[in-house]
């Protein structure tokens, strides 16, 4: 048989995320492999949540519990699956010694106080997208631990700040669904291929554009947005620049991060420290666009020197390329 260049077999399946981790562990001599083991954790929770969410409809998984989460907002059946799934991975997984959730009020511990890590995350962002087949997402985030090993973890091991993360990343479950993830180092993209159960490097070493001509903020609160950043928006409309935004941080930012872009959610009168959360939001997105060459501030100061002091804790989030980033900050007083 004759393989020519478009044919199915000439194309190689390419690199898997088990081997990526792998190899980037060899390159560290004295990396004993939790950490690779907890990024593989998650990967195989994001794989049933990509399941899960794939025959949501048929299985009756849309629509809500009827209760609110921690965060008073109404609590979907998938984001209840999404953060069993992924806390029974990290129990499971042995590596973490502690968990916080965007769907717990208090920290989750795994029992394994032998554990390096801590995990902050929020199982499934966007998750008023879901009965709309809409793309939502994964956001996590992950700390070494400052208590130490054998004892039960606390809040301190939380509250480390955002660039004390070892790794962050995100599941887009999108046309496609998505993994990307820094160790500190750059930035990569894995796309799953459900056929195989694998996740395959698609998106190596991503540098997003450095200027860009999309921004993504809720329109609908314009009128309690500062000043400042109604100006900005009029000059993106007078620079015809283009709106897209989907209400799901994940899917947003990563548009955002490959084309080039900024996603805003400033202070609002309903929500006046900002909406997004910093620890499994803000912080992962943040030391992730960092890596990736986009900058992510709160207005104030970046978003990676906020000295946290909740875990719940809220801040604003202006993120994306770096040009438009520090344009916007230039309206701000
Ligand atoms: P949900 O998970 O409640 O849908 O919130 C999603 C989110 O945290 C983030 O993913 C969106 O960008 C943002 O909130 C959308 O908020 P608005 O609906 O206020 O624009």
């Amino acid at each position: 048989m004759e393989i020519t260049a478009s044919h199915p077999l000439a194309l190689p399946v390419g690199v898997t995320l088990d081997r990526y981790i792998m190899h980037r562990q060899t390159a560290f001599p004295y990396a004993t492999g939790e950490l690779s083991q907890l990024l593989r954790d998650i990967a195989l929770a994001g794989k049933i949540i990509h399941r899960e969410v794939n025959r949501a409809g048929l299985i009756d998984l849309t629509g809500g519990m009827g209760v609110q989460n921690v965060q008073g907002e109404s609590q979907q059946k998938l984001d209840m699956i999404a953060n069993i799934r992924f806390s029974r991975a990290l129990k499971n997984g042995g590596e973490a010694c502690a968990i916080i959730s965007e769907e717990d009020e208090d920290i989750i511990f795994t029992g394994n106080n032998n554990g390096k890590y801590v995990v902050a995350i929020d199982p499934l962002d966007g998750s008023s997208n879901i009965d709309v087949n809409v793309s939502i997402g994964t956001i996590f985030s992950i700390y070494r631990r400052v208590t130490a090993i054998g004892t039960e973890p606390s809040l301190a091991d939380f509250l480390q700040g955002g660039r004390r993360q070892v790794a962050a990343g995100y599941i887009l479950y999108g046309s496609s669904t998505i993994m990307v993830y820094t160790t500190g180092h750059s930035a990569n993209g894995f796309t799953y291929d459900a056929s195989l159960g694998e996740f395959i490097l698609s998106h190596p070493d991503i540098h997003s554009p450095a200027d860009g001509q999309t921004y993504s903020c809720n329109d609908g609160n314009l009128a309690s947005y500062e000043d400042g950043i109604r100006e900005y928006l009029t000059s993106c409309r007078q620079k015809e620049y283009t709106a897209r935004y989907i209400g799901s941080l994940v899917a947003d930012f990563h548009r955002n991060l490959l084309k080039g872009g900024i996603y805003l959610y400033p202070p609002t009168q309903k929500s006046p420290t900002g909406k997004l959360r910093l620890l499994y939001e803000a912080f992962p997105l943040a030391f992730l666009a960092e890596k990736a060459g986009c900058l992510a501030t709160s207005g104030h100061q970046a978003i990676l020197d906020i000295k946290p002091t909740s875990l719940h804790q809220r801040t604003p989030l202006f993120i994306g390329a770096p040009v438009m980033v520090e344009n916007l900050m230039g309206f701000l007083r």
